[in-house]
């Protein structure tokens, strides 16, 4: 396992489900994580930064070596995307859960999959589809396209090298700016042009293919609601979409996986504008974060089927098969201050309290009493609803936001909460810029202090033996118990 954290635990679980032993890997920062427990060998590869460590391709593939692993699943971020770490690892004779170098390559070039979207009648922004290098003819383009473009890079991606111009006249300086940004960014200054969609809702096709032919699409994930491309709440299917522009979708999608030779889990994001038309970005060759709903709604094991097709198996669904069942939301649980610009908030986890209960799923990698690390992503779970419909799910996930109990860190929970009961997301009606148009930090009360809370622990607790000492009854001491801690929930 070629990762950390939850997603480490994650596709573990489903291994050890198979009955497949399984090899952490881990960090100097990581030595009591639980992850590593959970693995049935566990290996220190270096020391807490992630250039270090789990971004040590060589290293890694020599601990496989040595252990005789079979496998390496690479989770997300990290070497997930890394097409050289996947030739590596082929080349040491080791099996990479996931798609060919190639398919990788591909797709990490933005022109290159639109030119395979393109060659395959999928839809595109309009906009270029090979890269521009001459800035009279780039203005050209602009102005035919129309105002507002967008200016992106190819080897960008999750909103990384993305320039809006708003006017002609900024254009040939903006342009400048993207290519050098991009050269220094990625090493590769290839820009393209789009017409800027306004209002899209970002929406994504989960594909799985195998090596014998076979590809379906498990049905979309509505991503909308995120903050500075940071998804923030995800969820199955999207409250939008009607069968036939589902299936257009995911046709789509299969097409352009199979233009590739895609093999695996892969994600074929789209835009959808305000007339519901919609446009091909970029497909994402790993197992994304925002799995789990489709999993929820599918009954699908994605990390099963990953291993699976690694292991040459045909999948084990057919398209015709498929179907969705109720509903699912995940949120994405980040030990962030919202109240603060959501800046990372590391600490230690003085209470931490899962919820649990009908439909509730968390996928974690933390305990109580650990610390959160400053060296990685500060995200403390996922937490996943399942309902039999929207409005089920939304408030299935109100009361386990309400149940999940976490002191010492601040976190995105009551801003998920604000999410959850804002009416442009009850409604359905939302697009990317829920969070930048609705949120503001004041509509989050703040929690208590550390410090207060042990204040009114101590007066709770005082308050109470002055109580009890006059009780007479076991039952009336019962009906004495402070609700303090009800009182003082935060976001109500
Ligand atoms: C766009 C767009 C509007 N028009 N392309 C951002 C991530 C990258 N995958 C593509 N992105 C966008 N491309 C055109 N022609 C708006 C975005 C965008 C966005 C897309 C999906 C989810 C969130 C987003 C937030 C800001 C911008």
């Amino acid at each position: 396992m070629a990762n950390r954290g939850e997603i480490a635990l994650r596709v573990m679980r489903s291994a050890r489900e198979m009955g497949i032993a399984t090899v952490a890997v881990y960090s100097e920062a990581d030595r009591k994580s639980p992850h590593v427990r959970y693995a049935d060998e566990a290996v220190c590869i270096g020391p807490p930064a992630s250039s270090q460590s789990y971004l040590r391709g060589e290293k890694i593939i020599e601990v496989c070596k040595r252990l005789g692993v079979d496998g390496i699943h690479p989770g997300y971020g990290f070497l997930s995307e890394n097409a050289d770490f996947a030739r590596m690892v082929k080349a040491a004779g080791i099996t990479f859960i996931g798609p060919s170098a190639e398919a990788m390559e591909m797709m990490g070039s933005k022109l290159a999959a639109k030119a395979t979207a393109k060659a395959h009648n999928i839809p595109l922004v309009p906009g270029t589809a090979e890269a521009v290098t001459d800035t009279a003819v780039a203005a050209q383009i602009a102005a035919e396209i129309g105002f507002p473009v967008l200016i992106k890079a190819s080897a960008g991606g999750g909103g990384k090298g993305m320039r809006i111009v708003e006017r002609a006249e900024e254009f040939e300086e903006q342009l400048n700016l993207a290519v050098s940004e991009a050269t220094s960014a990625f090493g590769d200054g290839s820009v393209f042009i789009e017409r800027y969609v306004g209002s899209p809702r970002h929406i994504e096709i989960q594909v799985m293919a195998d090596n014998h032919g076979n590809c379906i699409y498990l049905f979309e994930r509505e991503c909308s609601i995120q903050r500075r491309h940071q998804k923030v709440v995800e969820e199955a299917p999207s409250a939008v979409l009607t069968p036939e522009l589902r299936r257009e979708m995911g046709e789509c999608a299969v097409r352009i996986a199979k233009a590739c030779n895609y093999s695996g889990a892969g994600t074929v994001e789209f835009l959808l504008d305000e007339n519901h038309r919609f446009y091909f970005l970029e497909m994402n060759t790993r197992l994304q974060v925002e799995h789990p709903v489709t999993e929820m709604i599918t009954g699908v094991d994605l990390v099963k089927e990953q291993i699976r097709v690694a292991r040459g198996e045909t999948l084990s669904v057919q398209q015709e098969n498929l179907s969705i069942n109720g509903h699912a939301i995940e949120i994405r649980v980040y030990a962030e201050d919202p109240a603060n610009g959501f800046l990372p908030d590391i600490g230690r986890l003085n209470v931490y309290r899962l919820p649990e209960g009908n439909g509730v799923r968390v996928d974690g990698g933390f305990e109580e009493g650990m610390d959160v690390p400053i060296y990685y992503d500060p995200m403390l779970s996922k937490l996943i609803v399942h309902a039999e419909n929207r409005e089920e799910a939304i408030r299935g996930m109100i009361r386990a936001i309400d149940d999940y109990r976490i002191s010492g860190v601040q976190t995105t929970l009551g801003f998920c909460r604000f999410v959850m009961q804002h009416p442009a997301f009850t409604s359905g009606n939302f697009d990317t810029h829920f969070v930048k148009h609705f949120f503001k930090p004041e509509y989050l009360k703040p929690t208590l202090s550390e410090q207060e809370e042990v204040i009114g622990a101590l007066m709770a607790a005082y308050l109470r033996s002055s109580v009890t000492a006059k009780a007479q009854s076991p039952q009336e001491n019962q009906s004495t118990v402070s609700r303090w801690k009800e009182r003082r929930k935060a976001y109500r």
